[in-house]
């Protein structure tokens, strides 16, 4: 495809017209995905497939419901073009490195197990056998278990993660680095400490019981465009929506529902917020705190006036504690540091405070620009603040919710996938499984760099994702890479990741959520977990592209029969049937009862979660006030200098995470093109520099490595002043490997200190 580079503002609704065309080009670019796509929603009537899109929940009862970059993905993952080994054949790895990321998925499906070979720079085939014999003898060459990394992406059911994991801890290890390191980590660990468990506590029909939502650091209109209908019907109802985000988000602010007909006939859309502020990126906690402070103001005042205080004092009195140090801890930050640090004035908060004082139910929803920061914990700690002051927990229409990305990798926990698993879930494997896994906390996704990077690394195997352009600092996680002995892909579709190999290197070609995965016993379902923590069953019914390719459950059950062998688990028998799978599953994870049965069930089941009952694991058995100072500085790595610019690095209306489905990203009015720069018009003006122009970006950083992308195009954008923004993955060569949020050893994606320069070299990019 050719793309013609333009920037033309947007003007219509987020959704509407613009959104069906935009989902029919891109499946009418493949005629046979189309076929395949409307055939999969004929069909998908009785248990139907959980799209692989996001980790927003379902509102109705069939699994698919449609949604313009749903259907993307699946369509994407529906084409037919294959890559096969006459592929590789013509290509050198040299060569095929030199293309865009968008190009190396655009090619098609994986079809065949493939081996690196250094000699021609090929891949070639290879059968099944030879490449499970191939990775038992590395792992068995390894001097002890944890020279493995065994990384996860959140597509993987349940099912797949929950063997991956045991096949991992029975070797030994706990290092499972995985793609929730690199995302919502904070809102776990946060969460865990404020009241004891790391997931949201509300369910899908909680959006329409509230009377506020508050959206923190999230774009629903291009990441999860399902969460707008529940906006959408909310405000229409008379909630109010209050957005903080530091840049305007087409999606927070109209949406036209693409399912609406009558929306879809009249050029009329739905106001979706009806108060916008955009903060500096690392702004909220300022701002939250900003909020409490005023609504702390008004409570001392009623207090004064003997009339009732305006926080939930029965709840504060049953259910909390720590509230005490707190309120000290608001008084003492004053209104300087709020308004400095959250770039919102203090009429803006009071504003904001008043919005919530009105409300009787309140949802606080967040994402990706609250937990990529350095202090995103204690971020995610205010807000639960704000909403334990007012009892905004165990009652409907209020709670806390972070909302998850890849479509299971709130279930990839559940399962196990954590380097850090609770003593609960390692004492259960132990007792069912009679073995002693391995106690100490294993690596994060950066500490697995790190690891490798100091040579430490035998064996990578990545389950889904791509490693190689998800991680920070391109250059350096490209040579982490390198030095292993072996690195193994579980993909459905050719990236980054294959081109960088280790001295040996293997592609394993996997079904996708659509297919039809048949095994021995018969056709087979998963389960996945949404953000809401409804658990479902998916079963895929298109026909494989290819008899070599494999269930992912199946190559986790070959992998771990080829090293493990058939004692104490048979794995190759909990591959042919995947309800054994479930019945471990149950016996070792609470919430699965009668987890085979439970499948049948339209719709799912709740797992359940205590806080939203108001029990909460905290070491004090109450919901716990978090009294962190506001952070002095977020890049204490460059001193006291302040940087020009902070930079936030994030998602393009035409992507999922590293895979490009095309160069446009309509809403923000980009189109045919992914390097450019979004920054203020003033910051343009001060700097001499021109909308259009092409500039070099440099991190600021005390190591003494150069960090720099160039080429990137000028945008003037209506963005905070010194903050500026453009797309992942082309900027994650500026996130330095060693700038990770305190607590959770997330990149700090969203706060990069960088300064700007004009440049006259259009961009070299994506080549390592
Ligand atoms: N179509 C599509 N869907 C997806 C994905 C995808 O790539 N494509 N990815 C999936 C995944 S894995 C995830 S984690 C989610 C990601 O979903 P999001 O978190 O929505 O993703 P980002 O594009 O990173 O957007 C971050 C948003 O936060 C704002 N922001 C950034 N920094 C700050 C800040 O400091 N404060 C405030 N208030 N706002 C800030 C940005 O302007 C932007 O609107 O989406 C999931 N769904
Ligand atoms: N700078 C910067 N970096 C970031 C972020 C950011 O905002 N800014 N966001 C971070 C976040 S939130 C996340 S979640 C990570 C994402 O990191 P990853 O999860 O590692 O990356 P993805 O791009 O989602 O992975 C895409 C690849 O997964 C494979 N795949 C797709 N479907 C399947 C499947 O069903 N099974 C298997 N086995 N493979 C499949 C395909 O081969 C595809 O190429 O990136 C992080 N990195
Ligand atoms: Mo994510």
């Amino acid at each position: 495809m050719k793309f013609k580079p333009s920037i033309k503002p947007y003007r219509g609704a987020a959704g509407g017209w613009g959104s069906l065309e935009a989902t029919t080009r891109y499946v009418f670019d493949s005629k046979q995905a189309l076929k395949n796509l409307r055939n999969l929603m004929r069909v998908n009537k009785a248990r139907g497939f959980d799209c692989p899109g996001c980790a927003w929940g379902d509102d109705n009862h069939s699994t698919f419901s449609f949604c313009e970059n749903g259907a993307k993905a699946v369509s994407w993952e529906a084409t037919r073009n294959a890559v096969e080994p006459a592929f590789f054949a013509a290509h050198t790895v040299s060569t095929l490195r030199e293309q865009s990321d968008y190009f190396l998925e655009y090619q098609g499906r994986l079809t065949h197990p493939m081996r690196y070979d250094a000699k021609t720079d090929r891949y070639q085939p290879i059968t099944w056998p030879d490449a499970l014999r191939l990775i038992a003898s590395h792992i068995q060459a390894m001097d002890n278990p944890n020279q493995i990394e065994l990384y996860t992406s959140g597509r993987a059911s349940n099912e797949a993660s929950y063997l991956y994991q045991l096949f991992g801890r029975m070797l030994g290890t706990s290092n499972f680095p995985d793609c929730s390191n690199m995302c919502h980590e904070a809102s776990g660990v946060g969460l865990k400490q404020s009241i004891g468990v790391g997931k949201g506590t509300i369910r899908m029909d909680d959006f329409e019981k509230a009377d506020a939502i508050f959206v923190f650091g999230q774009n629903p209109g291009t990441n999860h465009p399902r969460m707008l209908h529940s906006l959408k019907h909310a405000a229409s109802r008379g909630a109010r929506i209050v957005s903080f985000n530091t840049l305007r988000e087409r999606g927070l602010e109209r949406f036209a529902d693409p399912q609406n007909p009558i929306q879809m006939l009249t050029p009329k859309s739905s106001p979706i917020s009806s108060a916008y502020f955009q903060p500096n990126l690392g702004g909220d906690m300022a701002a939250v705190r900003g909020m409490v402070k005023a609504l702390l103001e008004t409570h001392r005042q009623r207090l004064a006036a003997n009339q009732p205080g305006l926080f939930d004092q029965p709840f504060i009195d049953r259910h909390c504690v720590g509230i005490e140090d707190y309120l000290a801890q608001v008084d003492a930050t004053t209104w300087q540091q709020i308004t400095t640090q959250s770039g919102l004035s203090e009429s803006q908060l009071r504003h904001a405070a008043a919005i919530y004082q009105g409300a009787e139910r309140v949802i606080c929803t967040w994402a990706m620009g609250v937990t990529q920061h350095k202090h995103s914990v204690p971020t995610v700690r205010e807000i639960t603040n704000l909403q334990l002051l007012f009892g905004q927990l165990g009652k409907p229409g209020a709670g806390l919710c972070p909302v998850r990305g890849h479509s299971n990798v709130q279930g990839n926990r559940t399962m196990g996938i954590d380097e850090k698993a609770p003593k609960a879930l390692l004492d259960s494997l132990e007792q069912h499984f009679g073995f002693s896994p391995r106690r100490e906390i294993g690596h994060n996704t950066v500490e697995a760099i790190e690891a490798m990077l100091r040579g430490e690394v035998k064996v990578l195997i990545a389950l889904g994702g791509n490693l190689a352009a998800a991680a920070p600092d391109t250059e350096r996680t490209a040579q982490a890479l390198r030095r292993c002995d072996l690195t193994v892909h579980i993909s459905t579709k050719l990236n980054r990741s294959h081109l960088i190999t280790g001295k040996d290197a293997l592609i394993l070609p996997t079904l996708g959520r659509t297919e039809l995965d048949m095994q021995a016993s018969g056709p087979q379902y998963i389960t996945v977990e949404d953000s809401f923590s409804m658990v479902h069953a998916s079963e895929g019914i298109g026909k494989p592209l290819a008899d070599t390719q494999r269930s992912e459950t199946a190559i986790v059950c070959g992998i771990a029969d080829a090293v493990l062998g058939n004692q104490p688990l048979d794995w190759l028998e909990l591959a042919d049937d995947y309800s054994l799978i479930r019945q471990h599953i149950q016996a070792t994870i609470p919430g699965f009862d009668d987890f085979n049965l439970r499948c049948e069930q339209p719709g799912g089941f709740y797992l359940g979660n205590a806080a939203a009952e108001l029990r909460f694991a905290t070491q004090s058995g109450k919901a716990q006030f978090s009294a962190a100072p506001l952070p002095e500085t977020l890049f204490p790595q460059i001193g006291a200098e302040k940087a020009p610019f902070v930079l936030q690095t994030l998602r393009s209306h035409d992507q999922y995470n590293t895979t490009i489905y095309g160069l446009d990203d309509r809403y923000r009015g980009v189109y045919g093109q992914r390097e450019v720069l979004f920054i203020h018009p003033e910051d343009l003006a001060d700097l001499g520099l021109q909308d259009g122009e092409l500039v070099e970006i440099e991190t600021l950083w005390n190591d003494g490595v150069t960090r720099k992308v160039s080429g990137f195009k000028l945008v003037s954008y209506d963005i905070p002043r010194g903050n500026l923004a453009a797309y992942y993955p082309e900027t994650n060569p500026l996130v330095p490997l060693a700038s990770f949020g305190d607590g959770t050893g997330t990149p700090t994606s969203k706060s990069v200190p960088v300064a700007i320069r004009r440049c006259a070299q259009p961009s070299t990019l994506r080549i390592v």
